[in-house]
């Protein structure tokens, strides 16, 4: 029996007497949350290991952390055991997850990246903690009305939560307004070892009921009441911008003092900082805690130089796109209304890179007097990572060139990785313990381990078991589909499934395009063997137009082929609403085939990526992002590739030469692009939405689409001839299971700790 059971004040049963004055059987299922909630922080609390000489501070606008309890339970050991507990009591686990919100405090992969890494710094026994801010709303709740998105208020702060609040506070100094800052933290429990803690600072005067009652729009200057409300608020205007220049700035100023009090706890004289502190710096968004820490240095009386030099040893940045938009240069006007402070200090940092360099392109403000956060990074970091390896070659070679000309030794590439605790032992417990079944649980702490999977390749029983569970696992999202959107899915289907942001790089509009193309093969006679469930799950950003006529074409698509009878037997097109980290992990399990179908050089890594294909999916997709590194591992005969490369990418940009309206003009290629204005469309879908797309993609394409759809279309229907031969098929998924271990995030933090962090 585990120690919980034990301690009379850890016990289930005595926390529900306690609180509510009833035997677990009879409290309700909002209770036993509570009391599971108060039970998983004391086992948690017990966990809180000595604190080494060093530790290392992931900071990051985003923790895309999901809900906890299951994670925490598992993590602690005890989840068997309180599933156990509550059957006995007539209570279902499954049941009693459903009652805890899913904080959203995270966009996509980066966010959820950083989430993985908290659980493995914690799994590996280090001592790190993330730092972030506690968004009152988080990120949109994302619901369907007339087939489009449409964006609601997404609260998840309850009067009882993971949360603590600390006596931690601040008072934060922004040009003429000061504010009031607490830090309220988060345990983070490693699997089966330490807990280490997630800071998220909040502003006391933070004041939800400026909301409108549309629940997105509120009053961008009212610094003091709207600071911690959202994650990413519209930046559409200065007022956007501004604001997201405060959210950063409070992140970082908190963090940096943060981390100068610990250290000087421990006895640095923060000359040394460095043998007590690694800072990483998740992208650009917290790229101001470099300045600020100079400035905090330079305060206590350390010379500017030295301070450079400490912060450089301190901190590095890890980047995680090309995309332009996404590397952010703040006008350094903006600096000045909000951070006058970190001026002078910016102005002197860019001084030296131009005393030293005549390449103005690593200057950190340009000649439009902008500031270019990534070169600060770069300049004042000690490791600048990719996060896969072709994405780390891209920065090398071309997008980040010159600065790797300057500093080849800082560039150094790190290939993203996923908790396993979540994303199979939680989220595919069957697998988890059919795969302890035949190789024991050893994988569970070395996911190499799964390699010895490859003796059962040609073993029969095993092959029919994986997809006994994958189907399984299809009737369970059937069931949870039926429950939450009402829509009928066959589990004897294939389910195809693109389930990430909706970005045009990332192409859903060329899946949409296989699903026409697949809508008039049927109309024509060509019935698949087996039928296919086209499955997307998507958020939009806000004022992302284009993105949101991509999702209303595909809730068109859906409408139609469920309304025609002669369709809807063989394809079924469905989008998930509000997709998010709860939702992923009843997705995944569910998978056959995993779409990674982004134009090559766009996706630095993926990690959905990286779920699927641990959970028995095969990839079919481009030659980009992690997507080569899976590729390396499983075989070519294991994944499903097409596509032009990276390097003929990046050729017809520096080129110029990509003419969509070329591709669009081949008739089977135009026939497509040309149903998005149908009259059949048109009577379902708004007009104005589905023109500015279908012009778009003849007209622009900027993601050329067109270049790779006909490779897409003939490989695709490739992947569904092979899909028939089921004993060949579930070969393939035990490879990819088998060669998953790699990308396991406990390999990515283990990597960044010999290499950067050196705790
Ligand atoms: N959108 C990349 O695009 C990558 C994650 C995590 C992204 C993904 O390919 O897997 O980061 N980039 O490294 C990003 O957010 C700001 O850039 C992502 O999540």
């Amino acid at each position: 029996m585990k120690t919980y059971i034990c301690k009379e004040d850890i016990m289930l049963k005595d926390i529900c007497m306690k609180k509510y004055n009833k035997e677990i059987k009879d409290c309700t299922n909002e209770e036993i949350y509570f009391a599971l909630l108060d039970m998983t922080k004391k086992l948690a609390d017990g966990k809180v290991s000595e604190e080494g000489q060093k530790k290392v501070y992931y900071i990051s606008a985003e923790f895309l952390i999901g809900k906890l309890l299951s994670n925490n339970l598992i993590n602690l050991g005890v989840f068997d055991e309180v599933k156990q507990v509550l059957a006995e009591n007539g209570k279902s686990i499954y049941d009693i997850e459903e009652v805890e919100p899913e904080p959203s405090l995270g966009n996509g992969g980066l966010g959820r990246l950083a989430a993985c890494f908290l659980d493995s710094m914690a799994t590996l026994g280090l001592h790190g903690d993330g730092i972030g801010l506690n968004y009152h709303m988080g990120l949109f709740k994302q619901v369907f009305e007339n087939n489009y998105q449409k964006e609601t208020a997404n609260p998840w702060i309850e009067a009882d939560s993971w949360l603590e609040k600390t006596d931690v506070t601040n008072t934060i100094t922004f040009g003429n307004l000061k504010v009031q800052s607490r830090m309220y933290d988060i345990d983070v429990t490693g699997y089966e070892n330490r807990t280490n803690k997630l800071h998220l600072f909040d502003i006391e005067s933070v004041d939800e009921s400026i909301m409108e009652p549309d629940g997105i729009n509120f009053d961008k200057t009212d610094i003091a009441k709207n600071l911690t409300l959202c994650l990413y608020p519209d930046d559409s205007d200065e007022a956007g911008n501004l604001l997201r220049i405060y959210q950063q700035y409070f992140m970082v100023a908190n963090g940096a003092k943060l981390i100068l009090d610990e250290a000087k706890a421990k006895g640095s004289n923060l000359h040394d900082l460095a043998d007590y502190a690694a800072v990483q710096i998740n992208d650009t968004h917290p790229s101001m805690v470099i300045p600020e820490f100079i400035r905090l240095l330079t305060a206590e009386g350390i010379s500017f130089d030295e301070a450079t030099e400490i912060v450089t040893e301190v901190c590095a940045y890890t980047n995680h796109t090309i995309l332009a938009e996404a590397l952010e240069k703040w006008p350094l006007a903006y600096l000045e209304k909000v951070v006058p402070q970190l001026v002078p200090i910016i102005k002197k940092l860019d001084e030296k890179v131009r005393n030293r360099y005549k390449d103005e392109s690593v200057y950190i403000i340009d000649k439009d007097q902008r500031v270019h956060m990534a070169h600060i990074d770069i300049h004042y970091s000690h490791s600048v990572n990719g996060v896969a390896y072709l994405h780390t070659e891209i920065l090398k070679d071309s997008e980040l060139n010159n600065f790797y000309k300057i500093y080849p030794e800082k560039f150094n590439n790190k290939t993203n990785g996923i908790t396993f605790r979540r994303w199979l032992l939680h989220c595919n417990e069957q697998l988890a313990a059919y795969i302890t079944e035949l190789i024991g649980d050893g994988y569970k702490k070395d996911a190499e381990k799964l390699n010895d999977l490859a003796k059962f390749y040609d073993d029969d029983a095993v092959l029919g078991r994986i997809m006994d569970i994958k189907k399984q696992n299809k009737v369970v999202l059937k069931d949870y589909l039926k429950e939450t959107q009402n829509i009928d899915i066959d589990e004897n289907s294939i389910f195809d499934i693109q389930v990430k942001r909706l970005h045009e790089y990332k192409r859903q509009q060329m899946n949409a395009l296989w699903v026409i193309h697949k809508y008039f093969d049927i109309k024509a006679g060509n019935l698949p063997k087996t039928p296919v469930t086209v499955i997307f799950g998507a958020k939009a950003a806000p004022a992302y137009t284009i993105a949101k006529d991509i999702i209303h074409l595909i809730l068109c698509l859906q409408q139609l082929i469920d309304n025609d009878p002669e369709v809807n037997p063989y394809l079924k097109v469905v989008m998930i609403e509000n997709y998010n980290v709860s939702k992923a992990a009843k997705i995944i399990p569910a998978c056959d085939i995993s779409e990674q179908i982004s134009l090559a050089s766009k996706e630095a890594s993926g990690t959905g990526n990286m779920k699927f294909m641990l959970n028995g999916a095969l990839t079919l997709g481009t030659r980009d992002g992690a997507n080569v590194e899976i590729g390396e591992l499983v075989g070519e005969d294991n994944i499903y590739f097409f596509g032009e490369s990276s390097e003929a990418v990046i050729d017809h940009y520096a080129k110029a030469d990509y003419v969509s309206k070329d591709y669009y003009e081949q008739p089977e290629i135009k026939k497509l692009v040309d149903f998005i204005v149908s009259d059949e469309l048109l009577e379902i879908g708004q007009k104005e939405s589905l023109e500015r797309l279908h012009n778009e993609l003849i007209v622009k394409d900027w993601f050329m689409t067109l270049l790779d759809v006909e490779d897409y279309i003939k490989t695709k229907e490739g992947v569904l001839v092979d899909y028939e031969d089921r004993k060949t098929w579930a070969k393939k998924a035990l490879v990819n299971i088998s060669k998953a271990g790699f990308f396991s995030s406990d390999r990515t933090i283990a990597e960044y700790n010999k290499d950067i962090w050196r705790l």
